[in-house]
């Protein structure tokens, strides 16, 4: 059984006729979309998406997905995957790279719901490292900053480019371990007010929903 499938799939059944709705990124996401396309071509429901990375804006072309932005229409669902998961349903997010756009159309949304396998649910954030977009020319200040702050941080490498990951906006991300998480939603804003940092991963007290695939069945959270 594939639990990020049980999960995506089960999100689609959440979208209703006329909504515009958030398309994250990642492989649970992934299912999502596909899940919402073939509801399209099935049901013929009229549904427009707002992508939140050339990965979904990709795959909501190849489900013939129409595709519109936030100048055009507001949001009524986003959903999007997670990299950890909090029992108050605070994240970390990134892994992906995408997590800039992803905060902004998943924040603007009416209503937020998270994706997951039930690998991604943690009892305190931490263990995986927050993943913060920076502008290339800040490295060096943001380094200092994170480590005064107790992070190890590094500057994640690309697998099939020589050099760092480049984000779809052009910038670098930097892991940022800090091992555990006491206060995520301080550290959330703390770490986008130095200088340099675009966005961070963690996404705090925004989660209305978390469709969490288990190998008992689908379990919700909320
Ligand atoms: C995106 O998908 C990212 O923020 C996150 O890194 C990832 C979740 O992982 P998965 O590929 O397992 O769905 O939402």
């Amino acid at each position: 059984m594939n639990l990020k499938k049980m999960a995506g799939f089960r999100a689609g059944k959440e979208v209703k006729d006329g909504q515009i709705i958030g398309l994250g990124t990642g492989s649970t996401t992934h299912y999502f979309i596909e899940s919402l396309g073939m509801r399209i071509k099935e049901e013929e429901i009229q549904v427009m998406g707002i992508p939140t990375s050339y990965q979904s804006f990709l795959l909501a072309k190849q489900w013939k997905i129409p595709v519109t932005s936030l100048e055009e229409h507001d949001i009524d669902i986003a959903v999007d995957g997670a990299d950890e998961i909090d029992p108050d349903l605070n994240l970390i997010k990134g892994g992906g790279a995408a997590h800039t756009l992803e905060k902004i159309v998943d924040y603007a949304a009416c209503e937020f719901i998270v994706i997951a396998d039930e690998t991604k649910l943690v009892s305190e954030l931490g263990t995986f490292p927050v993943p913060l977009e920076i502008i290339s020319q800040s490295t060096k200040p943001v380094f200092s900053a994170l480590k005064d702050m107790g992070a190890d941080p590094e500057i994640r490498m690309a697998k099939f480019k020589d050099g760092p990951v480049i984000s779809d906006n052009g910038n670098f991300i930097v892991d940022a371990n800090f091992y555990e998480i006491n206060n995520p939603i301080q550290l959330e804003k703390d770490l986008n007010s130095i200088p340099g940092v675009v966005e961070n991963g963690i996404f705090s007290q925004m989660v209305d929903k978390v469709i969490l695939g288990t190998s008992e069945g689908i379990k919700i959270l909320k």
